[in-house]
């Protein structure tokens, strides 16, 4: 009898899609109907089901023996500036061998019916921007990109040479990937940019990472303080599980897909 009212019990608060196994809670399904600014901060996770490893997961083959951590350092960079050149070069070979999945697609897809969305990511595959997403806020650059390690500016082209990495044209200096290493800032207009959409979010979406890199961790406290739903989308918990409105346990490329479907369908 116990057992009956609990099916009754839970199939009254999550509403379910027959032909998915997703619960999605019905109750987030009447928030984010209500939403008007919604703010999601996507992490590595989220690029897995393309195939792009997470920036913690085990690498392979030739760099299986390196930890990423100790590689997305500028200690790395000034030690060893051709191998961290080299690792960011293969990892573009990888990005550029993947395609946006369902996940990306499903936010795209949120962006259009939302009047005020915001798409934080701490990646730098550019996997939003080539799924279609237009609002995206790099917050640790862009994979794709270098800079003059000297002068901290972008550089766009340099002349064919033999050395890695390759010169600035402009000072002759080493140019570096233009992405954020442990120990540097954030770029401030992008990151303020986050802090307000936070701030300013009825709901946030935390999809994908694994919450323990700052600041970019801090922004789900920061939609949370200002009474913000917040949730979650990852198959592991993280450290800010605990303090999430919902978890949605699972891979985002499966979540995603059904919950913009269930909510604006
Ligand atoms: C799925 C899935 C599927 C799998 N679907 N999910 C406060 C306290 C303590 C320390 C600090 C602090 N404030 C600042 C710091 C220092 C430091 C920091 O945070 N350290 C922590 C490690 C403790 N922060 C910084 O240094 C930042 N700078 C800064 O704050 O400047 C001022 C300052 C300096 C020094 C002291 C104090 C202040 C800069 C941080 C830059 C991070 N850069 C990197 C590298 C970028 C370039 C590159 O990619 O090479 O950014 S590090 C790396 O971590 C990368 C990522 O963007 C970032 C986050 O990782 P992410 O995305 O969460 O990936 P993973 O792999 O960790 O997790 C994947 C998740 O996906 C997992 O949870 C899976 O379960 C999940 N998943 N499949 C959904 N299908």
């Amino acid at each position: 009898m116990l057992m009956k009212i609990l099916q009754m019990e839970s199939s009254r608060r999550h509403e379910r899609n027959p032909m998915s196994e997703i619960l999605i809670p019905a109750e987030l399904i009447t928030r984010l109907r209500a939403a008007r600014r919604i703010a999601v901060l996507t992490g590595a996770g989220i690029s897995a089901e393309s195939g792009v490893p997470t920036f913690r997961e085990a690498q392979t083959g030739l760099w299986a023996r390196y930890n990423p951590e100790e590689l997305a350092t500028p200690e790395a960079f000034r030690r060893n500036p051709r191998l961290v050149w080299e690792w960011y070069a293969w990892r573009q070979t990888r990005v550029r061998q993947a395609e946006p999945n369902p996940g990306h697609l499903a936010l795209v897809d949120m962006e259009h019916r939302i009047a005020e969305f915001t798409l934080i990511t701490q990646n730098v595959d550019g996997l939003h921007r080539r799924a279609g997403s237009h609002q995206v806020l790099e917050l640790h650059g862009n994979l794709f990109r270098a800079k003059c390690l000297d002068e901290d500016r972008p550089v766009e082209n340099w002349p064919d040479s033999e050395e890695i990495p390759p010169r600035c044209p402009r000072c002759g200096a080493l140019l570096r990937p233009d992405v954020v290493w442990f120990g540097e800032t954030l770029p401030a207009s992008v990151l303020r940019a986050a802090e307000q959409a936070a701030a300013h979010a009825d709901a946030f979406f935390s999809i994908g990472t694994s919450a323990l890199v700052y600041p970019a961790a801090d922004l789900p406290f920061t939609a949370l303080g200002t009474g913000a739903t917040v949730v979650e989308i990852n198959p592991q918990p993280t450290p800010l599980s605990p303090h999430v409105t919902f978890s949605l346990n699972g891979p985002a490329g499966v979540i995603l897909p059904e919950l913009v479907a269930r909510v604006w369908g």
